[in-house]
């Protein structure tokens, strides 16, 4: 396959620094090589540009939400990016990065398909609005504004208005959501597979169900966002919110060959690593050797 590598060193949506350096650090571990030898053609498109924003201009665009201005910048020229990989017949390969990023991403695949499903496997719901998030961080906003929900420099991202219907949002592994985001997925009725949903169905039964939906919906493309805080806490140090209760190396394996197998899927985000707070490379080796299973098992 055609891999369209997308690097966004952004930190501006978590607010913690040292999530820009994922790209770098994956990189030097041969990311590049990594994918080429599971048999595809990479083309690495470098890093996108982020623009520079002084701390204390943290609060200069919204005064709750963090970074709007750059954040909004990015996410704009990603879509664009992704969406001309996807009409090129390329395999979009987003690596943060923050998970702010997500929304661009599927503002992009949106734009290329007319019914387009969002699977987003994560701790968290990142369905927050600058009125619920506790933090004032984008990286908890971003599948919200892809719903048409939150600030217009958000949900006005490359085009108006929502760029995903909530029947098509399946969120998988969430285990810390604020109260506001509860709320909205049950106001939305987004298919949220919460991990104590997951760990009552099990993990076959998730994917098999997710998929029978995805397949009876009419959905010409599925974007895959893996926010890597959906393993555990023990085995992720180097990300900015870790969980306990999450998925396990084999676990994460399996959800992602469950989805990625099919054929079904037609762009991926791979993202919240953070090299600064990593234990000895725990966190990156590990990214690797799933991103190296990733690219095994597209089809
Ligand atoms: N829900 C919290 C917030 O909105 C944490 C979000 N952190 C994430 N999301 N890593 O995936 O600030
Ligand atoms: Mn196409
Ligand atoms: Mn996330
Ligand atoms: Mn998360």
């Amino acid at each position: 396959m055609n891999i369209n590598l997308l690097a966004v060193p952004i930190m501006y949506g978590c607010d913690r620094n040292g999530a820009q350096y994922g790209p770098k650090i994956l990189r030097e571990k041969d990311l590049v090589e990594v994918i080429k030898n599971q048999n595809h053609v990479v083309y690495d498109f470098g890093n996108l540009f982020i623009p520079s924003v002084p701390e204390s201009e943290k609060y200069a665009n919204h005064e709750h939400i963090k970074y709007l201005k750059p954040v909004a910048e990015t996410n704009n020229n990603l879509a664009h990016l992704v969406y001309s990989s996807l009409c090129s017949e390329s395999f979009p390969f987003v690596v943060g990065g923050d998970h702010s990023l997500g929304l661009g991403s599927i503002s992009g695949a949106s734009k290329h398909f007319e019914n387009l499903a969002v699977i987003w496997i994560d701790a968290h719901g990142d369905i927050n609005t600058p009125e619920t998030s506790p933090t004032g961080n984008s990286h908890g906003m971003p599948l919200a504004a892809a719903l048409g929900v939150g600030v217009p420099e958000l949900t006005n991202v490359y085009y108006d208005g929502p760029k995903v219907k909530p029947e098509n949002v399946y969120i998988i592994g969430a285990r810390d959501l604020d109260e506001g985001e509860v709320k909205l997925a049950k106001d939305l009725n987004l298919n949220l597979y919460t991990m104590d949903t997951v760990r009552k169905m099990g993990i076959s039964t998730v994917i098999e169900e997710v998929l029978n939906k995805i397949k009876s919906s009419n959905i010409d493309g599925v974007h895959l966002s893996f926010d890597i805080d959906a393993l555990d806490k023990s085995l992720v140090p180097g990300t900015g919110t870790p969980v306990s209760n999450g998925f396990s190396f084999e676990e994460g394996k399996k959800l992602l060959e469950g989805f990625l197998s099919t054929g079904l899927i037609k762009s991926m985000d791979f993202v919240e690593l953070n090299p600064i707070l990593d234990n000895k490379d725990m966190t990156s080796n590990l990214c690797i050797e799933l991103i190296n299973y990733i690219f095994k098992t597209l089809r």
